[in-house]
């Protein structure tokens, strides 16, 4: 099998709309490469890659799989997807481990609704794109019209690459300016040109052929092996995890690709599993799987795919080591029905093993209502191939029904949920922030909690509990998405606080939070492309408005029309059969998953589900206070009333009594500000951006931080700044600078950088603004520490105000004078951390 070390691993996944060829193309690729003797057939059940007895049944690709294939230069991972709508998912999860994609198009339909799709997906997640123009054998198939199309429809770097290397050199030439002037002036365009251009989307290498009868193929791999981008590798260990499944002697495989460093066997692997519990285990087995075969080798590299046995507590979409988990998936299930077992069997023990195949292929959620199993599905073929499934692995025979929309809830406005958990010997209180996010966003979580008002580690036990499951909305318990939850402050016990208890306060505050909003419920909605005779515009508009749907001004060209727009994709039922049957076959309609959005018809909808939050017992938005030994439940409307610590919202009560305390040492802390420093420009509070004004009034700011850094001994202290200083000190300040800058904007931090010039000779100290923070260089004759502790002292003792420093010295001054300290190793993750959050928070 190939895999040859020296070299590039590349992972190319082939995508297209059902029935383009990718399943044929995998098997030509890997025919004229040299892996396979003889050519097999998808119409005749003998292919390398569909081998799944379903697959063969359907002459459909419905589980994806990879192939080994080595060109001159590359060692290829090829990742052949399933096409069908019902498996975009399938085919959307594969799409992180991907280093670029070839895009198939069949010759004969060129750019269809799901090749749309796929093609959004794929800009979504910055994949270099090659595209294979397929069946250029059948009649029909018009190579300049298919190129024009492409160009228009797709992007206009779509580049002919059959050409001879100057006409392709010329095109590529014409999509970059510096690139262009460069060959005006010498008529060079180097390879590494060309790749750079398609590492970075701006051009797409397209070749027109017949996977069939091995036409183009070749020229496909040569294109491939010279042209496909080669990416740079990690040193530190990280890995994706893409897939979960069994083998068929039942070993658990974790599917992965490694992204940085090397991985063994019988190396420990330290990670955290889905309910954040730290597991150590040992790679027990690495496969390189093509095909249904696979070689065991003892050590994988970065770039490499493999499956791992001996790992239990891993699951798709996974982040390992320097790796983050990979963005919620954008193609998701729409449809929930109702499982019924048929066999004489305890449900009790169904579900278990219905999971497996939940964790086998993510995009299948079960839903146990209690009382009976549910499931969310892609459509119709995906149900039956789910089925047939159950069948072949447990025995059982299932029935689905009762189809119904999945539905959503987000809120309108920004709340605070307040949640308390304290029954006797218990404690926990938590306060959320509860924002609208734009559509489309999911639930993101972050903190603005200060960590002398609940420690880091039972922060991030509040950050996890927000993520770790769906929680449910209070119209019809529908999840909630499209909403920033914010951790603005929290309680513990010194004694009683246990480990369920900051789940308990979470899941209330959040539920409190959403009994206070205003929500609203979503659907999923399609965009359509209806192509019809003109003369049936009409019965089309009124249809479409009948569903509540919405659409743009048709657009005629002659006897056919288009009509473009969306519609809620609970009404569409059979929609696309009564367009045939009212235009006798000549109208058709194409459909493209189109996210959620406001629900049309809410009050039906929540008519019909009679859902009453107060007493979804699971889902409580009370809490539990304690009072002479013993807990008593609060109602969520009356919580306020009896919590511990104070709104972050101002709410209706007096401001006063809520800022009586911070506001005073805030402003007397101010003032010592000033006097050193002048009046402060930037505002302390900055509200989020696309919030009207007049709601920013009804947030108080949190509590203003001032944060004194002693400078050198942090740069000192810091490895990395540390390695820059030895050659350039004046480098390394600036960095220290930057990074307490960006660190002051997002934390609203008041940072004081103080660089010690205690033996500079004639130095006179000075005082400058950076930014927006303060860096001092104190005079000759008065060292960093003096200054720091002074300012300390003028503070007076306030918890608002900490020093970092790891020199003892200081540490010991500024504890005498009642301020916080901070080592450098905890800057350090202070300022790592608001980085990452700063990077998820603007999508950076
Ligand atoms: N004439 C012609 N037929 C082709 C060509 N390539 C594939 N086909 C046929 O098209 C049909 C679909 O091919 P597949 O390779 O299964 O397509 P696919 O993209 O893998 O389909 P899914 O995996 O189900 O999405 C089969 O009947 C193939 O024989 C080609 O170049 N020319
Ligand atoms: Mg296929």
């Amino acid at each position: 099998m190939p895999q040859d070390k020296q070299k590039t691993p590349i992972t190319i996944g082939l995508l297209a709309h059902v029935d383009a060829g990718k399943t044929t193309l995998s098997e030509a690729l890997l025919y004229r490469s040299g892996v396979l003797r003889s050519l097999g057939r998808v119409d005749h059940k003998d292919t390398y890659l569909d081998t799944h007895s379903l697959e063969k049944m359907r002459g459909i690709t419905i589980f994806s799989k990879q192939a080994l294939i080595d060109t001159e230069h590359l060692s290829i991972t090829l990742v052949d997807t399933p096409g069908h709508v019902d498996f975009g998912a399938e085919a959307e999860r594969v799409m992180p481990i991907l280093d670029c994609a070839v895009l198939v198009i069949s010759g004969t339909d060129g750019v269809q609704a799901h090749t749309m799709t796929l093609w959004k997906l794929l800009e979504s997640y910055g994949i270099p794109v090659f595209l294979f123009i397929n069946k250029m054998d059948l009649t029909g198939a018009d190579r300049e019209k298919l190129l024009a199309d492409l160009q228009k429809q797709l992007n206009p770097g779509c580049t002919d690459f059959g050409a001879n290397f100057d006409r392709i050199a010329e095109a590529a030439a014409m999509t970059d300016e510096a690139l262009l002037e460069n060959y005006l002036e010498t008529g060079t365009v180097t390879v590494e040109n060309i790749r750079e251009l398609i590492s970075h989307r701006r051009l797409f290498p397209c070749l027109f052929g017949s996977a069939l009868k091995l036409d183009g193929v070749d020229e496909f791999l040569k294109i491939l092996d010279t042209y496909t981008p080669r990416p740079l590798r990690e040193v530190d260990f990280g890995a994706r995890v893409y897939k979960i499944s069994r083998d068929p002697q039942g070993n658990r495989l974790t599917w992965l690709k490694l992204t940085g460093g090397e991985l063994r066997v019988r190396e420990l692997l330290r990670y955290v599993n889905k309910d954040a519990e730290p597991l150590e285990e040992k790679i027990v087995g690495l496969r390189l799987y093509s095909g249904e075969k696979f070689t065991a080798p003892e050590q994988i590299y970065a770039g490499q795919l493999a499956a791992v046995t001996g790992l239990s507590g891993t699951y798709a979409g996974q982040g390992l080591g320097a790796e983050k988990n990979a963005p919620a998936p954008a193609l998701e299930p729409i449809m929930t029905y109702r499982v019924t077992i048929l066999s004489h069997a305890d449900p009790a023990t169904v579900l278990p093993k219905l999971r497996l195949l939940e964790e086998e292929d993510p995009m299948l959620r079960l839903v146990w209502d209690g009382g009976s199993i549910h499931i969310q599905i892609m459509g119709k073929i995906q149900l039956e191939v789910f089925k047939a499934l159950v069948k072949e692995r447990f025995s059982l025979d299932i029935q689905l029904d009762d189809p119904q929309i999945f539905y959503k809830e987000t809120i309108a406005d920004t709340v605070e949920g307040v949640g308390h958990f304290e029954p006797l010997r218990h404690y926990a209180e938590v306060h959320l922030l509860m924002e609208p996010l734009k559509r489309g966003s999911g639930i993101q979580i972050a903190t603005q909690c200060p960590t002398d008002i609940l420690e880091a580690p039972y922060q991030n036990l509040v950050l996890t509990h927000i993520g770790e499951k769906v929680h449910r909305g209070v119209l019809i318990g529908a999840p909630i998405t499209d909403i920033k939850i914010t951790l603005l402050v929290g309680k513990a016990h010194l004694k009683h606080t246990e480990g369920g208890d900051f789940r308990q306060a979470t899941y209330r505050a959040i539920r409190q939070g959403l009994m206070q909003a205003k929500s609203v419920l979503l659907e999923p909605w399609y965009r359509f492309t209806l192509i019809l005779p003109t003369e049936q515009v009409g019965r089309a508009i009124t249809d479409i408005r009948a569903m509540g749907g919405s659409f743009e001004s048709p657009e005629n060209s002659g006897t056919l029309s288009t009509l473009t727009g969306s519609v809620p994709a609970a009404e569409l039922g059979d929609y696309a059969q009564q367009v045939a049957a009212y235009t006798q076959g000549r109208g058709r309609l194409q459909l493209q998953p189109d996210g959620y959005d406001i629900c049309h018809n809410p009050e039906a909808v929540t008519e019909s589900r009679g859902y009453d939050p107060e007493k979804d017992l699971e889902n409580t938005p009370d809490s539990v206070f304690c009072a002479h030994g013993a807990g008593f439940t609060v109602k969520w409307n009356q919580v306020s009333e009896y919590m511990h610590l104070q709104a972050g919202l101002r709410e209706n009560r007096p401001p006063e009594l809520i800022t009586r305390n911070l506001r005073l040492e805030d402003r007397e802390l101010e003032a010592i500000m000033e006097r050193e420093f002048g009046p402060m420009k930037t505002r302390l509070y900055r509200p989020p951006e696309n919030r009207p004004a007049a709601e920013t009034l009804t947030i108080r700011p949190l509590k203003q931080q001032y944060l004194i850094v002693d400078g050198y001994n942090i740069i000192f202290a810091w490895e990395d700044l540390a390695k820059i200083a030895k050659e350039d000190l004046e480098a390394a300040r600036r960095m220290l600078c930057d990074q307490l800058s960006s660190y002051a904007g997002y934390r609203k931090s008041r940072v004081v950088l103080v660089f010690d010039g205690y033996k500079v000779k004639g130095n006179l100290g000075e005082k400058q603004e950076y930014h927006n923070i303060h860096v001092v260089f104190t005079k000759e004759n008065e060292t960093g520490d003096a200054y720091i502790e002074s300012l300390v002292a003028q503070a007076g003792g306030s918890y608002n105000v900490r020093v970092a420093t790891s020199d003892s010295l200081v540490q010991l001054g500024s504890m005498r004078s009642g301020a916080l300290r901070m080592s450098a190793r905890e800057l350090k993750e202070e300022v790592t951390r608001a980085q990452e959050e700063m990077r998820k928070h603007y999508k950076v």
